[in-house]
């Protein structure tokens, strides 16, 4: 049978097959090796910056699987091609589908925490995938033409239409159920739901109860791990399974260590309440959360590594190869620094850093508060660059004491009469929020009341009442920290070290 569309199936059905092994088993082994994906992040890792943005304006969260989906396209053109070389020769089909799969493991290996092991995915589609394209050749009957001078009636092997059927059939479903399989297994083993905190040795005191329900649309004091804000250089969410998952600590010390997931949550565990903050975040914006957080404390760790004198730098790097960078001497200060495994009483979700990450309070995330952390490397500032300092942002970046407005918003129409003016105010690293103060069309600054207190690492809510009188009016809020320093009134833009200057908003009363 030398039927041409014929055989460019079997190349695309010997590739989804082999594809679909090589899932399979990266699923089993390690998720972030399967030839898919290992194509995939590489392409993405080198998508230059302005077109990450263009993509996420332009397909929102479906960048990624669309750019999953055309590599795919592609291979499987590719696949195709090798099915027809196969007609005219087995020996060049396989020789395609080889170097397709080479391909794919050159890009498992060279993934920024790959080891050797990352091959035995890409090994297991080969093998199965040129094995499918000769049984499927093979069923077809496609070598070379028979003799017609051959004997008639001798027996052959040949081909039948019933045996390439069978054969075609039977790749198929079990290319489906062993990538179906594949996938499941990548999404529910180890589901953050699934797994078990373990107790604070050091726990935080109860948590207060805020202002949430005395002032309407304030924001809630406790962020939930829902509603926390985002922000990473991530397409899609990486699924990192505990199993496969370690940290590792390194770089300028004495012991190089490696923890896995069980190791971490049997070491003694702290709770603290703190607040995030992104250094993106403008003057009254929206990208700061408060969250309960339980981990192991940073020094605990880097006491057992032994650090080094030369490093200045605390060095992480995500499953992903993303690096981020904190102040050595900051991170060791005496502050709550922690690995954190779980997020208001839960494990991290995955958008928030499963199933460890990196919480330090007092400095932008950009420079702390790294995601699905998976390395600690003790280095300096002058041997390696992270993410954001190869894109000039400061190295050194505490947060910067500020304050918001949540209600009333701006250009709202309220009644007359009295209104709750309320918000959010924080001060880490300074002490804590000692004052919030509401100006009113520009008249002399009011103290605002308080909410509870849940430690200078955690914001404070505030609210002052307010007779509105109809008419428009201009309202402003500014914090004092415990030092006795007011919020500056300065403008600045985030880039390089984080926003400043006084929210000033207008509301309509009538
Ligand atoms: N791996 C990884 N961690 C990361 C980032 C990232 O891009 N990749 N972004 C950082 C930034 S800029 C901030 S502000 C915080 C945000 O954490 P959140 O998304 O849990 O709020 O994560 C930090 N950790
Ligand atoms: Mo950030």
């Amino acid at each position: 049978m030398r039927n041409r569309p014929l055989h460019a199936l079997f190349g695309v059905l010997a590739t989804l097959l082999g594809v679909a092994v090589g899932h399979l088993v990266a699923s089993l082994l390690i998720p972030s090796s399967s030839p898919v994906l290992a194509v995939g992040s590489t392409v993405i890792d080198h998508t230059p910056h302005q077109l990450k943005d263009w993509a996420i304006r332009s397909f929102g969260n479906s960048d990624k699987a669309i750019l999953v989906d055309s590599v795919l396209g592609g291979v499987l053109v590719l696949a195709a091609i090798a099915g027809l070389l196969a007609l005219r020769r087995f020996a060049y089909g396989a020789a395609l589908l080889v170097i397709l799969v080479a391909v794919a493991a050159g890009a498992a290996v060279t993934r920024p925490t790959a080891g050797f092991q990352d091959l035995v995915p890409s090994i297991a589609t080969g093998i199965a995938g040129v094995a499918a394209l000769w049984w499927l050749t093979r069923a077809a009957g496609s070598r070379p033409e028979p003799d017609p001078a051959s004997e008639p009636g001798a027996t052959t092997v040949g081909p039948t239409r019933r045996g390439v059927l069978v054969a075609v059939g039977a790749l198929g479903v079990a290319a489906t159920v062993m990538g179906g399989a594949g996938r499941s297994i990548s999404k529910y083993r180890t589901r953050p739901e699934d797994v078990t905190l373990p107790a604070a040795a050091d726990p935080a005191p109860p948590f207060p109860v805020g202002l949430d329900d005395k002032v309407p649309g304030i924001s809630p004091f406790r962020s939930s791990n829902e509603d926390f804000y985002r922000v990473d250089t991530r397409l899609d969410v990486p699924i990192v399974s505990i199993e496969g998952w370690t940290l590792t600590i390194d770089g300028d010390v004495e012991r190089e260590l490696t923890f896995t997931f069980d190791e971490l949550a049997a070491m003694p565990l702290i709770e603290r309440d703190i607040t995030l903050t992104c250094v993106s975040n403008s003057v009254g914006g929206k990208y700061v959360g408060g969250a309960r957080w339980l981990g192991v404390r940073l020094t605990d760790l880097l006491d057992l590594a032994g650090v080094g004198d030369q490093a200045d730098q605390m060095f992480a790097t995500d499953v992903d190869g993303m690096t981020i960078g904190t102040p050595l001497e900051l991170a060791t200060d005496g502050r709550d620094a922690m690995i954190a495994i779980g997020m208001n009483g839960e494990a991290l979700p995955r958008a928030h850093g499963f199933p460890a990450r990196v919480v330090i309070p007092g400095l932008y995330g950009f420079i702390s508060a790294t995601k699905w952390v998976t390395r600690i490397t003790l280095t300096t500032y002058e041997k390696d660059r992270s993410y954001w300092t190869q894109r000039r942002w400061a190295t050194d970046a505490p947060i910067k004491l500020s304050s918001r407005i949540d209600t009333p918003r701006a250009f709202e129409t309220v009644k007359a009469g009295q209104v709750l003016i309320g918000g959010m105010a924080w001060a880490q690293d300074l002490g804590g929020v000692a004052r919030v103060e509401v100006r009113i069309d520009g008249g002399a600054w009011q103290e605002a009341r308080l909410g509870p207190d849940a430690g200078n690492d955690y914001w404070r809510q505030w609210y002052l009442p307010w007779y509105a009188q109809p008419g428009d009016h201009a309202l402003a809020v500014r914090a004092v920290n415990g030092g006795g320093e007011v919020q500056s009134a300065v403008r600045a833009l985030p880039f390089p070290e984080g926003s400043s200057g006084i929210q000033d908003l207008q509301v309509t009363v009538a």
